[in-house]
């Protein structure tokens, strides 16, 4: 009988190491191991057997061999168990990567692109940010910038009335000049301070004009402050703006605010003027205006067009294009 119990045994580890699946496991544990199983009529052989000696040989080695084919189970079982567990989390495994890399994320407007750096590069000259109202009193957009109802250079801005108040009390704002003397009132000299926003002319549009557009000012008031810091402020701003290959240069103009004034160019490396802005001396007028000692301050201003410098920048063609809100045109910057 201990030769049988013992190739019960072998066979019954051998069966095991070739089942496939936890399940599988499982019903040949029980088939083996379970009452009507080998094992199970082994015992019940024992009692006929005839000596006591041959009860205890025999009975040792069935006891031997059902712990053998009860480890194997157990070792098979977890083998399968493992391997079963590997399979299922590769299936549910879930591929974060994919998600993050999908297209279709967003950023910001290039006009936008175009404010932000600029109040960077402004930051980084030692500027401060201020903002104003887009409606604006007549008095803000022109009679305090030395433009009293009577003069020329109104006709300078085609301007949007808005109705409230007096017939004509009230505008969009035509520029961002304004803030300056809003600045002034509030805050004390020295002001070294930069004014982004935007702006509204009745105008009609085409490839280099909007109406509704942006601009930024900038705004210096000091002691002693002359045309050399405006020239230098200006060639700093741009060549941290556009690269160490540009340069400006100031143009004598007019402007009712600013004494003497001037408009700005940058020169590209290739050796094309463009023209981005205006600027100038602060006009005592417009010191006073702002509650300002012409005698004790002097200060510089300059403003220029964000959407041009942006068109420049990205060599757009038209400035309209950048509002026609076609994705396949705003993806490409
Ligand atoms: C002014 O608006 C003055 N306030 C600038 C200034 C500020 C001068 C401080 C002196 C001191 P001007 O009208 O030239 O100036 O406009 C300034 C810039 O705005 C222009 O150079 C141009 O870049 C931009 N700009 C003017 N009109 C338009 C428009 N219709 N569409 C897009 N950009 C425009």
């Amino acid at each position: 009988m201990i030769d049988d119990v013992r190739a019960a045994a072998d066979a019954a580890v051998e069966r095991l190491a070739a089942v496939a699946t936890l399940a599988e496991a499982r019903a040949l544990e029980t088939e083996l191991l379970g009452k009507r199983g080998p094992f199970a009529e082994f015992k019940t052989r024992l009692g006929a057997l005839a000596t006591v000696e041959e009860k205890k040989a025999a009975g040792q080695a069935l006891n031997e061999a059902t712990q053998a084919v009860q480890s194997a189970v157990q070792a098979r079982a977890q083998e399968l168990q493992r391997a079963e567990r590997a399979v299922q989390l590769e299936a549910e495994r879930i591929d974060l990567t994919e998600v993050l890399s999908k297209p279709g994320r967003g950023h910001a407007h290039i006009v936008t692109q175009a404010w932000q750096r600029l109040e960077d590069v402004f930051v980084g000259l030692g500027f401060q940010v201020a903002e104003g109202p887009e409606v604006e009193t007549d008095w803000y957009n022109f009679e305090a910038l030395n433009m009293p109802p009577d003069h020329p250079a109104r006709s300078m801005h085609d301007t949007f009335y808005v109705d409230h108040g007096n017939p004509g009390s009230t505008v969009l704002r035509t520029h961002t000049s304004p803030v300056q003397i809003r600045v002034m009132q509030h805050i004390a000299p020295p002001i070294y301070m930069i004014m982004p926003g935007k702006v509204f002319r009745n105008e009609t549009t085409d490839a280099t004009h909007l109406a509704v557009f942006h601009q930024i000012e900038g705004l210096v008031i000091d002691r002693g402050i002359t045309l050399a810091h405006l020239a230098g402020t200006i060639e700093a701003f741009t060549k941290a703006f556009f690269g160490d290959g540009f340069s400006s240069r100031l143009r004598p103009s007019y402007f009712p605010f600013t004494e003497p004034s001037a408009e700005f160019d940058i020169r590209t490396p290739k050796g094309d003027w463009l023209e981005l802005g205006g600027c100038g001396m602060v006009h005592p007028n417009v010191l006073r205006a702002g509650g300002l000692d012409p005698e004790e301050w002097s200060g510089f201003a300059f403003g220029f067009g964000i959407d041009r410098m942006a068109k420049e920048r990205h060599a757009v063609g038209d400035v309209r294009e950048m509002y026609t809100n076609d994705i396949r045109f705003i993806e490409q910057f």
